[in-house]
């Protein structure tokens, strides 16, 4: 009974969001780069700002996130002090190929990320690497059209295998694209997408969603060949849509709400669309641009686990129109009136989770790793400049609770489980530093002050704890 003894505890962070050194290392411009905070954002992230320059002269946090880059090592001590077995974190594609479509790969880029990998290792951490965590380059968007355009394979394709041969034998855990879904919620960010007036924007989402899918297909294929030992992962923003009342029709709308985030899943998993999009998307007009090969592709190589986010369940409505919204992670979704919610509305449902591991599992049938879970607060440092988040300590042993349920009563599968952002960083959601999810506080404002001294905070010491006892003792 419990965990697999095995059981990868850890953290997860996003290149974008906590290394800054925007432009060292010879990295390029990255369209996470251009993010502006404030009204601006949603606009920008969903792709309807025609004007957008993606000029580098404003500052925006995550310029310069935590400063990681030059800090990883110190970071990374910390990680290895609470125990941590492994760390996800993601890679910079525009630290490789600064501008996506060169021959050759930067160098400094790929040193920096040997670097990080040998400093886990040093510790015993396994690193979990998301290849694409909502980053495209800027020039790959600009003359390319980022994924709309078939060639952006071909792109990614060298960024694969040049990861996978520089890093065989440090790296065995890898997902292709972060939260692959969150292309139907924020177009710009998840796949570099800008739309042109008037153009059917479901039909370049699902194109893209097909170019990414291919590409998830291949990263399998490749790192398999280069190493048997790779496991590559898919990666969902998961939480289950409740019906809103038993009413047939909102339980209907609850079904097709779940599916239009399982579709990604299901071809990475499963190896073919699903009837029920082919039929959707058809009666919608919607083309697939399927070339040679691509069917079998996608058959072939499907992922060895299923990670996913999990923030917040959801509810759908046969009637949303009528009905009051609340924000989540990237979905929003018709408020549950028996659920709390966080600072920003995100609503806190720790059996939703067993319930998400419960639906994912019986769909796949593959091992499952909870990459992402946290409380995102305003932390407020006390005189000695220690924050005693009990609010976060509450959050995550809840959701841990009902994770070791999912695999002791129900029978699930679970590798393990990272939460979001272990050290603060800067939100992909509003841009900001002020959303932290860390055991770790950073001293960073908005705009760019403070001394970026990092501190353990309360949690740090109960997920130590958490960790040393394989989820016992919480
Ligand atoms: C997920 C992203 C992360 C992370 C997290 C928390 O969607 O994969 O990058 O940021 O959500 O969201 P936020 O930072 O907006 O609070």
């Amino acid at each position: 009974m419990g965990l697999r003894k095995d059981f990868l505890w850890g953290g997860a962070t996003a290149a974008n969001q906590l290394e800054g050194g925007y432009n060292q290392g010879g990295r390029g411009l990255a369209n996470v780069d251009v993010l502006p905070i404030g009204e601006d954002r949603n606009p920008t992230r969903n792709g309807d700002v025609k004007h957008f320059d993606f000029d580098d002269e404003h500052f925006y946090p995550a310029k310069v996130g935590i400063d990681h880059y030059n800090r990883y090592k110190e970071d990374i001590a910390l990680f290895a002090e609470m125990g941590f077995k492994t760390y996800r974190l993601s890679i910079a594609w525009s630290r490789i190929f600064p501008k996506g479509d060169e021959e050759e790969p930067n160098e400094e880029g790929l040193q920096f990320y040997e670097n990080v990998f040998k400093e886990c290792r040093k510790y015993g951490i396994e690193p979990l690497v998301t290849i694409t965590h909502f980053d495209c380059p800027i020039h790959l968007i600009k003359e390319y059209g980022g994924w709309r355009n078939r060639q952006t394979i071909a792109f990614y394709e060298r960024l694969v295998r040049t990861l996978f041969t520089r890093y065989k034998g440090l790296v065995k855990y890898w997902l292709t694209f972060n939260e692959i879904n969150v292309i139907l919620h924020a177009p710009f960010m998840g796949a570099g997408l800008v739309f042109e007036e008037g153009e059917n924007k479901k039909q370049v989402i699902y194109q893209a969603a097909h170019h990414e899918l291919v590409a998830s297909a291949l990263a399998t294929k490749i790192a398999h060949e280069i190493d048997p030992e790779n496991q590559i992962g898919c990666m969902l923003a998961a939480g289950k849509f409740y019906p809103d009342t038993p009413h047939p029709r909102d339980v209907l709308a609850a079904q097709q709400a779940d599916r239009r985030n399982y579709f990604f899943i299901d071809v990475q998993s499963r190896g073919e669309y699903p009837s029920y999009a082919l039929k959707e998307l058809e009666r919608e007009g919607i083309e697939i641009p399927f070339a040679e090969g691509d069917k079998e592709l996608l058959k072939k190589h499907t992922v060895d686990f299923i990670s996913f986010s999990y923030y917040s369940s959801r509810v759908a409505s046969g009637e949303p129109q009528s009905k009051e919204e609340t924000e989540g992670n990237v979905v929003r979704s018709v408020k549950n009136p028996h659920l709390e919610a966080s600072e920003w509305g995100w609503q806190i449902d720790p059996l939703g989770l067993r319930i998400t591991m419960n639906d994912i599992y019986d769909r796949y049938q593959k091992p499952l790793f909870i990459v992402e879970n946290g409380l995102g607060a305003v932390d407020e440092p006390n005189e000695n400049g220690y924050v005693e988040d009990d609010y976060r300590i509450d959050y995550l042993a809840s959701h841990i609770e009902a994770m070791k349920d999912a695999v002791e009563l129900d029978g699930v599968d679970l590798m393990g489980y990272t939460s979001w952002g272990c050290i603060d960083l800067v939100s992909a959601s509003t841009g900001e530093m002020k959303k932290r999810y860390g055991y770790i506080y950073v001293d960073r404002d908005n705009y760019g002050n403070g001394t970026l001294k990092r501190t353990p905070k309360k949690s740090f010491y109960w997920y130590k704890k958490v960790i040393e006892t394989n989820g016992e003792d919480t």
